[in-house]
């Protein structure tokens, strides 16, 4: 009986042991491009995020990247040499591996091989809760799939789990091109119907007449629990890479009973895989329709400076330009550098955990949303009252006074609204 459980106990442990992904990271260091290392230190980060144990570090100085098996023939010896003394089972590449260079490093180094963009995805799908954002990471993990099929599934059958295995809540990842190829068509009409309804829900969140901000920035910048400290919305922030994946709206009260729509949106990372831009397109155009940018930086992070740049290209590449950016120099509660933004219109240091500095962001939305504003001053007669409604819930209502033949109302109002008024 006890030799029984003892058993069993050894068996779970064996197969524990068995899953746990040791891993040892490479990236290709390209002519005098100093960032590699801080990319690879990232990397060690989205693998722990996704359930790995990095165990150790390779970088190749190459003047491109090897076509054919990402590094040169060399430093795979290196690498296999690496991994037997550190017993890992997996390496993970710092780019996107091409469907050829993922068959040939598997081939020659017996183990898991894994890159970028398939870490990303995982890490999504672990992430995705709402059914738009499950559709979003399964079509992104097909799309990739797809290509490499040879490659992967060798690779995946290695450790029977792990990192590249995982779909969207409990779904297991399609293997068979044929089948692969019909669920993305079904998963693209699915997500078009999402998109329509998201559409839809934009359109009618006031026409247009209410401002809106997105809240951008690289991920774990504190996107998320600025928007918490503002409005109480009990968004999920957490230590994690992407931990937010689906866009949470919140209506944040100004004084004068102004009002502006906060939406905060999944993060940003460098070498952010084009084919979650694509799937995410709907869900990353937030920034595109919003009327203002918050800019959300972890000023603590000594890498705050590229981060900033990857944000900006990244909005470049989503069409999220010409709006007023404000750009927050987050975590000042900790030890921060000073921080400059050429490219932002505004610029405010605050702490999003300890609420440092928000009142300025306030008084700086109050300021912007006034500026936009027709100062008007009106007798509306009583069977008009609807209208002083609007006024008051989309404009600034500086005051109201019931007179015999009807409200006088001084008030601020956007201009969109003007002509219903
Ligand atoms: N010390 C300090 N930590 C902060 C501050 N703002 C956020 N954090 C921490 O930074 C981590 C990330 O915060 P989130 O709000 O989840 O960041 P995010 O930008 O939403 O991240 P993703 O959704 O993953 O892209 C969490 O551990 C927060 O507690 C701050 O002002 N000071
Ligand atoms: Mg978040």
């Amino acid at each position: 009986m006890f030799f029984g459980i003892n058993r069993k106990k050894r068996f779970i442990l064996e197969i524990q042991t068995e899953l746990e992904e040791r891993v040892i990271l490479v990236g290709v260091q390209l002519g005098q491009d100093e960032s590699t290392a801080e990319s690879l230190q990232e990397l060690a980060e989205l693998a722990k995020t996704a359930g790995a144990v990095p165990v150790g570090t390779v970088i190749q100085n190459r003047e491109h990247i090897h076509p054919g098996s990402y590094i040169g023939k060399g430093k795979m010896e290196e690498v296999k040499e690496l991994l037997f003394a550190l017993n890992a089972n997996g390496v993970i590449c710092d780019d996107e591996l091409s469907p050829a260079q993922m068959n040939n490093l598997e081939r020659e180094l017996e183990c898991k091989v894994m890159d970028r963009t398939l870490l990303i995805l995982d890490i999504f799908a672990l992430h995705a809760v709402t059914s738009e954002g499950k559709i979003q990471v399964e079509l992104a993990q097909l799309r990739y799939r797809s290509a490499r099929l040879v490659g992967l599934r060798d690779s995946l059958s290695r450790l029977g789990g792990g990192i590249g295995t995982r779909g969207p809540g409990e779904k297991k990842l399609e293997t068979d091109r044929r089948l692969i190829r019909a669920r993305i068509s079904r998963l693209k009409e699915e997500l078009e119907d999402v998109e329509r309804h998201r559409q839809l829900l934009r359109s009618h969140r006031d026409a247009g007449m209410r401002k809106t901000a997105a809240i951008v920035g690289y991920t774990n910048a504190g996107k998320s629990t600025l928007l918490n400290t503002l409005t109480g919305a009990g968004v999920v922030s957490e230590d994690k890479l992407f931990a937010t994946l689906d866009p949470t709206t919140r209506i944040l009260e100004l004084e004068d009973s102004q009002q502006i729509l906060l939406t905060d949106t999944v993060g940003f990372i460098r070498k952010l895989p084009h084919h979650l831009v694509e799937a995410f397109k709907s869900t990353l155009e937030e920034a595109k329709y919003a009327d203002y940018i918050i800019h959300v930086v972890d000023a603590a992070n000594p890498q705050a400076e590229l981060q900033m740049q990857v944000v900006y290209e990244t909005l470049r590449e989503l069409g999220a330009v010409g709006k007023p950016v404000i750009t927050l120099m987050n975590k000042q509660d900790l030890a921060v550098e000073e921080l400059r933004d050429s490219q932002a219109d505004y610029i405010l240091r605050i702490s999003a955990k300890t609420g440092q500095g928000l009142d300025d962001l306030k008084d700086l939305l109050e300021k912007l949303l006034s500026d936009g504003l027709i100062l008007i001053e009106r007798l509306y007669p009583y069977a008009e009252a609807g209208k002083v409604a609007l006024i008051r819930e989309y404009g600034q209502l500086l005051s109201e006074e019931y007179q015999a033949d009807g409200i006088a109302v001084r008030a601020r109002i956007p201009r969109e609204i003007y002509g219903k008024i």
